[in-house]
C-alpha cells in the first residue's frame, strides 16, 4: 500500500483546528490533529510545504520509520511546530493501520488495561460560591475528578475563568488580551478555595488545580505545603519547567502531587523531571508530543519511575486528539487521568466520532483506528479565524508567564 495524498484542512467550528488527512492508493484514509493554539498556520505550512510532499509514495504501515524519517530527516529536531506536525502524521498512520486491520487503536497498542477512562472536568467560577455551584454540577454529572479555578478578589483577571456563561476559551480574536497577575493575592486566596470545596463536598472527589506556570519554585513550594490538608489529586504547572532541576525545590517542601507537561513536545523536556521523580503526572499530549509513537515512549519511560499519565485535553486540541488519546489512555498501564473540557456542538458535527462520555468516564469505542473522522463539507463552512492566547503582566506592568 502507498500514500497517494496528504491534505491539510484548517477549519474554525467554534475555534481553529488543523487536521491532516492521509489517503492511500487503496482508498483508505486516516486523520491526525495538528492544532497548535494561536500558531495554527505555522504547523499547517510545515505540513503542507515540507512534510506532505515527503509522504507521497511511502508505505503507510511503516509508522516507526516515518516517525524517525521526519524527526531525524529534518535535521532541526524538536520544538512545538515540528513535533505537532510529526504527531499529525503519526496519528493518521495509526488510524490507517487500524482501518486496514479492522482493529481499534487500543487493541493495536496491546489491548485495554481498564474498562474505561477517568476524565476530569473544569469547574470555574468568578468567586467561591459560583465555583462551588459548578463543582456540584460536575458531581451531579458523575465526575470523580474535578479541576477547580476561581477568580481572586481584587485581581482583574484570572487564568481559567470564563468571561461569560459559555465554555472557557482563552484565545481572543483581534488584539492580544493583556491580563494582570499578582502571586501574592493568589497565594493568600487559593487555599481558601480548596478549604471551601472540602468543607462542602468532603474528600470523595479528586480535586485538581492548575497554577498555569505562574509561580516561582519557592512560591510553588509554599503553595503545595499550605494546601496539603486538602489532599489535591494534583497541583498542575506550579512553575515553568524549562529548568527541570527547579522542581527539586518544590519537592523538598511538599507532598502535594505535581503534574507538568502540557507544553512539552519531547521526552527530553521531561527526562530529568521523571528520572529524579520530581513530578507525579506527565501531561504531554499526542498532538504536541510527537503522536502515539513518541508519547508511548514517554509513558513507558515514566512507568519506570511510577509517574502516571494525565494527558492535556483542552477544547483547543481537536476531537481527533481526544479520540486517539482515549485509545492511548485505555491501553497505557501507568494511566492517571485524562482531561476533558468538552467541545462546542459545531466541532462535534465537523468531527464525527466513536468515543462516548458516561458519568465522568469515557470510552474510545470499537471503530477501527482512532474512531474520529472529518466531514470536509461541514469543515468548509467554518473558515480560519485568527485568534491569540492572552499574555499576563504583573501589576507593575512586567510581562509574566500566562
Ligand atoms: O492553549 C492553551 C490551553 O490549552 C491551556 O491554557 C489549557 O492549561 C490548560 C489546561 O490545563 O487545560
Ligand atoms: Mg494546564
Amino acid at each position: 500500500m502507498k500514500i497517494v495524498r496528504a491534505d491539510v484542512i484548517v477549519t474554525c467550528p467554534g475555534r481553529n483546528f488543523v487536521t491532516l488527512k492521509i489517503v492511500t492508493d487503496e482508498g483508505v484514509h486516516g486523520i491526525g490533529d495538528a492544532t497548535l493554539n494561536g500558531r495554527e498556520l505555522a504547523v499547517a505550512s510545515y505540513l503542507k510545504d515540507h512534510v506532505c510532499p515527503l509522504l507521497i509514495g511511502r508505505d503507510p504501515g511503516c509508522i516507526e520509520d516515518t516517525w524517525q524519517y521526519l524527526y531525524k530527516g529534518a535535521y532541526w529536531r524538536r520544538g512545538p511546530v515540528t513535533m505537532t506536525a510529526i504527531a499529525a502524521v503519526d496519528m493518521a498512520l495509526w488510524d490507517i493501520l487500524g482501518k486496514v486491520t479492522g482493529m481499534p487503536l487500543y487493541k493495536l497498542l496491546g489491548g485495554a488495561s481498564r474498562e474505561s477512562v477517568m476524565v476530569y472536568g473544569h469547574a470555574t467560577g468568578r468567586d467561591i460560591p459560583e465555583a462551588l455551584d459548578r463543582y456540584a454540577e460536575h458531581i451531579e454529572a458523575g465526575y470523580q475528578a474535578i479541576r477547580i479555578q476561581c477568580g481572586v478578589p481584587n485581581m482583574r483577571s484570572v487564568y481559567g475563568v470564563s468571561k461569560g456563561s459559555g465554555m472557557y476559551e482563552p484565545a481572543t480574536k483581534g488584539a492580544v488580551e493583556e491580563q494582570s497577575w499578582s502571586s501574592e493575592k493568589y497565594l493568600d486566596f487559593v487555599p481558601k478555595l480548596f478549604e471551601a470545596v472540602r468543607d462542602k463536598f468532603g474528600f470523595d472527589t479528586h480535586l485538581l488545580h492548575d497554577v498555569h506556570h505562574r509561580l516561582t519554585p519557592i512560591e510553588a513550594a509554599r503553595l503545595g505545603k499550605s494546601i496539603e490538608p486538602y489532599r489535591l489529586f494534583w497541583m498542575e504547572d506550579p512553575t515553568p519547567a524549562e529548568n527541570q532541576a527547579g522542581f527539586r525545590l518544590i519537592r523538598e517542601h511538599t507532598v502535594t502531587p505535581i503534574a507538568v507537561g502540557e507544553v512539552f513536545n519531547s521526552i527530553w523536556d521531561c527526562k530529568q523531571l521523571i528520572e529524579e521523580q520530581l513530578i507525579d503526572y506527565i501531561r504531554a499530549t499526542l498532538t504536541h508530543a510527537g503522536g502515539i509513537t513518541h508519547l508511548r515512549r514517554i509513558a513507558d519511560f515514566a512507568s519506570l519511575y511510577q509517574v502516571r499519565t494525565g494527558c492535556h485535553g483542552p477544547s483547543d486540541l481537536s476531537p481527533v486528539c481526544m479520540g486517539a488519546a482515549l485509545h492511548f489512555d485505555l491501553w497505557v498501564p501507568n494511566f492517571g487521568v485524562q482531561e476533558y473540557m468538552g467541545f462546542p456542538q459545531e466541532a462535534l458535527d465537523v468531527f464525527p466520532h466513536a468515543w462516548r462520555f458516561e458519568r465522568g468516564t469515557m470510552h474510545p469505542g470499537e471503530a477501527p483506528g482512532h474512531g474520529v473522522d472529518i466531514d470536509e463539507a461541514a469543515a468548509a463552512r467554518y473558515p480560519y479565524d485568527p485568534a491569540y492566547l492572552p499574555v499576563a503582566r504583573l501589576e507593575d506592568g512586567t510581562l509574566w508567564n500566562w
